[in-house]
């Protein structure tokens, strides 16, 4: 194991994703020579775990749905038993582009996690009205508490140095909503380093989304409110071994 992505586990949170989850795989091993590749399938109802199985990665199946954070909680201590230094969340369903890859771990010879950003130049995914606005609020509070301007706070497509696996195998937040915003707290809070890398967007290759644009801004009200909540709790201290210097 010697090239960071050698180093690197790439975890696919999925939902019923059989319609794309094969090729997502297969794009992710053709992209990134070196790279190994775990599908976590949180309780899903079709064929997502034997296609994935079928391209190529190692799966786990849940028995039930914990949600994206509670499956991230099983990428991070996979990679941890298993001698990974990084992980990158890419979205199952063909959004995120593989290639982004690459930048997202080369960032991580400064930082301990890198967020690939939607609205930082590349691509052309757009967001329009109150989910737009929400995002704004909630980029500029934790930029803030992040000390790096943010841009994407509610990204999937991120990538984990050792600092941060360490961090979030314990305490990756399985609560609602908490994968994205709050995650971002318990780094910032804990004196991870972090920064943002653009990265293109596309639309998802099959299957449904999660959200239409209704839910998506009442998500995104929720999300302000996750936010509120994570600042309430007092910040988790880091090992003695991750501390970060003075
Ligand atoms: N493990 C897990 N993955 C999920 C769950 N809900 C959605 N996902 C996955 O998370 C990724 C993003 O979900 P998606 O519905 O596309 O959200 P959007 O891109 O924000 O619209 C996809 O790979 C989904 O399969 C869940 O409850 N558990
Ligand atoms: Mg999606």
């Amino acid at each position: 194991m010697t090239s960071p992505l050698a180093r690197t586990l790439v975890v696919l949170p999925a939902l019923n994703e059989e319609g794309s989850v094969g090729d997502v795989v297969r794009e992710v091993f053709a992209k990134l020579p070196g790279v190994q590749c775990l599908v976590v399938d949180d309780g899903s109802t079709d064929a997502t775990a034997s296609v994935a199985l079928q391209a190529g990665a190692a799966v786990a199946s849940l028995p039930f749905n914990l949600g994206v954070g509670g499956a991230m909680r099983v990428g991070f201590k996979y990679a941890i038993e298993h001698g990974f230094h990084n992980v990158v969340q890419v979205d199952s369903d063909g959004q995120h582009d593989p290639a982004g890859v690459a930048a997202l771990v080369e960032a991580l010879e400064r930082s301990d996690l890198v967020m690939g950003a939607r609205f930082a130049g590349e691509g052309d995914y757009t967001v329009k009205g109150p989910r737009r606005w929400a995002m704004v609020v909630l980029s500029t509070i934790l930029s803030r508490l992040a000390r790096t301007k943010l841009t994407d706070t509610t990204s999937g497509f991120r990538a984990s140095g050792p600092r941060a696996v360490a961090l979030f195998s314990d305490h990756y937040p399985a609560e609602y909503l908490g994968d994205t915003i709050e995650s971002l707290v318990i780094a910032a809070r804990s004196g991870l380093r972090i920064e943002q890398v653009p990265v293109a967007m596309r639309p998802r290759a099959a299957g449904q989304p999660s959200q239409n644009p209704f839910k998506a801004a009442a998500y995104l009200g929720r999300a302000c409110l996750a936010l509120v909540f994570a600042l309430m709790r007092p910040p988790i201290a880091l090992k003695e071994s991750l501390e970060v210097g003075p």
